[in-house]
């Protein structure tokens, strides 16, 4: 028998697992077992897109199969084996796309009712971005109030889901060389809404049948996200709850506490959870709490909502998505409140095992089992009061089944482009040149974005943290977003002290600063930060004049969702080498995986790669980031030594 592969890296998780099996909770890790994934469908080769079929169309087994071969591979409508696999592709494209701006859009609505004076309890926390944001849009600063330009900013964002011409704003932050090359391939988003709508039209029945055209919608709805939605979320959310500064934090389920109520936050959206934070400060609330028997209460977070809360807050995290329904196992929660994406129906189920109360809150994201608490924006702090008082009323309730593991590991992060920049540049001259400089000399060999999801088809955790090694101890800096974060997080590498893990080069840079080597930007919608750290990277000069030509490379190890599907297609389309491991969901179709691991390279100067093995994975981002070296002429200016201590010189001065 082949041997079992572990289930976590994690041994507070190994923990919770074990103590889920004696208690009769089934998790992930128990499903992952008993439901292997359908072969077919892995691959991209089931098309369920009318009720002719579903029609399989798998490769043929134990032979290579030659393109004449593969043309007669059809669904009953004559769609080719290619035709499906791009359809597939692009669906979830436009899954993930339309998930991370649905969210934009959340925030707009929000914006726009903070700025009409119709949310009591928000404000505008960032001027200075809200200006910016109004620079980059056309929107006149004069002598208008803050109000005036935010309502009018709330307005414009609102339109950008639904634009029917033109193209989405954000575009024009891109450097100059790559707008162009998006307007002349023909991909430049127009609406966000329009080019996920576009998507579904174009891979219903009888439409768009060649491969080659499916694939560019998916990149153009790709950047919709990328450069529309997702960064229309990050951008306002900073300037209604301010943007992240660095901040220390813990991770794990050890910041859960046994004699406090314990309220976690999970799911994507900052709106509510925002508001749950101040609350759960309120005296009236302390009290209500210490009247149940508690010494008070802990809030802490799972998923995006999580690090959305850590960034401005520091609110600690209970862990990443494969620990949503570890952390009930504990039995120490006595309320998860959830609100969109990433949210296993399972919960309600495995809260049955212990007394904690799941709270649904989105009216797009209810769960039979759960207790709905509607947020109303317009009534947020009575919205929040109503969940943090559910969660005290259920605090009495706790039985004696409980085990808190103690794990638990501090953390920094709260690095936006904006941080970047200042620590990098100083006050006074914020900007990435010491990065360049560094890049250029050599210290630092390249910079890589390990992003995305858990995936229990592989070691929890196991790829991201052992990929993020390597790569560190390359001198190559990582930045980090997501579920991936928390698992360098529960691994220390998000400290300054985890520069003992980095290179030569890369710790010298990390100590100088007084950084971590592994750099924690935020959620998921927060990828944006990095296209924005990118595009100030080429601006900055030095390092080519598009993003394609950076020794940069992005990857997502542990990838799931049709969200991290839709991220890495608009790095790729920003000119990124993207890595994902797990497994690839087009190799039904060789044609469709050669475009995307080949010719996108052409086209876009970024493509997509597949591997599996962590380290295997590493050195591929490695040698991307040398290639781009080499072609930038700098692969040996690393032994410049003058050069050197002009350097730290300068990084000594910030
Ligand atoms: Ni993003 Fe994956 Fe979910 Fe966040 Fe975690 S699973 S693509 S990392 S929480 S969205």
């Amino acid at each position: 028998m082949a041997e079992e592969k572990a289930k976590s890296i994690d041994s507070a998780s190994l923990k919770m697992i074990d103590k889920a099996a004696a208690d009769g909770a089934n998790t992930a890790f128990d499903r992952a077992e008993t439901m292997k994934p359908c072969p077919i469908g892995m691959v991209g080769s089931c098309c369920k897109n009318c009720s002719m079929g579903p029609c399989r169309v798998p490769l043929p087994k134990g032979k290579e199969e030659t393109p004449e071969e593969a043309k007669k591979r059809r669904g009953v409508c004559g769609a080719t084996a290619e035709t499906i696999a791009a359809r597939n592709f692009i669906r979830m494209v436009a899954g993930g796309a339309a998930a991370h701006s649905d969210h934009g859009r959340g925030v707009a609505e929000l914006f726009l009712a903070v700025a009409r004076g119709e949310a009591p309890g928000y404000e505008v926390r960032d001027e200075q971005k809200l200006l910016q944001v109004a620079l980059d849009w056309g929107v006149e600063i004069g002598d208008r109030s803050n109000q005036e330009i935010a309502t009018e900013i709330g307005e414009i964002a609102l339109k950008e889901f639904g634009k029917q011409e033109g193209e989405v704003l954000f575009l024009k932050r891109a450097p100059l060389k790559r707008q162009e090359l998006w307007r002349k391939q023909g991909v430049a988003p127009r609406g966000i809404d329009r080019e996920i709508v576009e998507i579904m039209h174009r891979t219903h029945m009888g439409v768009d049948q060649d491969y080659k055209n499916l694939l560019k919608q998916g990149v153009r709805a790709s950047i919709a996200d990328g450069w529309g939605g997702s960064m229309i979320a990050t951008e306002l959310q900073d300037i209604l709850f301010g943007t992240p500064a660095p901040v220390l934090g813990q991770v794990n389920l050890g910041v859960l506490k046994k004699d406090e109520v314990n309220i976690i936050i999970h799911g994507h959206e900052p709106l509510l959870s925002e508001m749950i934070v101040a609350v759960a400060q309120e005296p009236d609330m302390i009290k209500l709490a210490k009247s149940k028997g508690a010494n008070g209460i802990n809030l802490a977070g799972i998923c995006c909502t999580a690090n959305e809360i850590l960034m401005r807050h520091g609110v600690p995290l209970a862990g990443n998505m494969l620990q949503q329904e570890l952390a009930l196992v504990t039995g120490a929660v006595d309320a998860m409140v959830v609100d969109v994406q990433c949210i296993m129906q399972s919960l309600p189920d495995i809260a049955q095992c212990y007394h904690t109360k799941i709270i649904t809150t989105s009216p797009k994201a209810k769960i039979p089992g759960a207790v709905h608490i509607e947020f109303d924006e317009h009534n947020a702090v009575e919205s929040a009061r109503a969940v943090v008082k559910a969660a005290i009323e259920n605090f009495p309730k706790r039985g004696s089944n409980i085990d808190i593991p103690e794990e638990r590991t501090d953390l920094v992060a709260g690095f936006s482009h904006e941080t970047i920049n200042y620590l990098l540049g100083g006050l006074f001259r914020a900007s990435y040149r010491p990065l360049n400089d560094n890049i250029i000399n050599g210290r630092i060999r390249g910079v890589a974005g390990v992003v995305g999801c858990n995936n229990p088809r592989v070691t929890h955790d196991a790829v991201h943290v052992a990929m993020i090694k390597e790569l560190i101890k390359n001198d190559v800096l990582v930045v980090q977003t997501g579920c991936s974060a928390m698992a360098a997080a529960k691994a220390g590498l998000l400290t300054p002290e985890a520069a003992r893990y980095a290179g030569e080069g890369l710790a010298s840079v990390c100590e100088a600063v007084g950084i971590p080597p592994v750099l924690h930007v935020g959620s998921c919608v927060d990828n944006s930060r990095i296209l924005m750290a990118v595009t100030a990277m080429v601006k900055d000069g030095g390092l080519g004049d598009d993003i394609s030509d950076l020794p940069v490379a992005g990857a997502a190890p542990e990838w799931m969702s049709e969200k991290a599907i839709s991220i890495g297609q608009y790095f790729v389309a920003s000119g990124v080498f993207t890595v994902f491991g797990v497994n690839w969901p087009t190799l039904g179709s060789k044609e469709v995986t050669d475009y995307l691991f080949k010719d996108m390279e052409d086209i876009y100067g970024g493509m997509w790669a597949f591997e599996p093995d962590p380290s295997k994975a590493a050195q591929l981002l490695i040698a991307h980031s040398d290639t781009k070296r080499q072609a930038l002429g700098i692969d040996k200016a690393r032994e410049r030594v003058l050069y050197d201590m002009e350097m730290r010189r300068e990084l000594d001065a910030v």
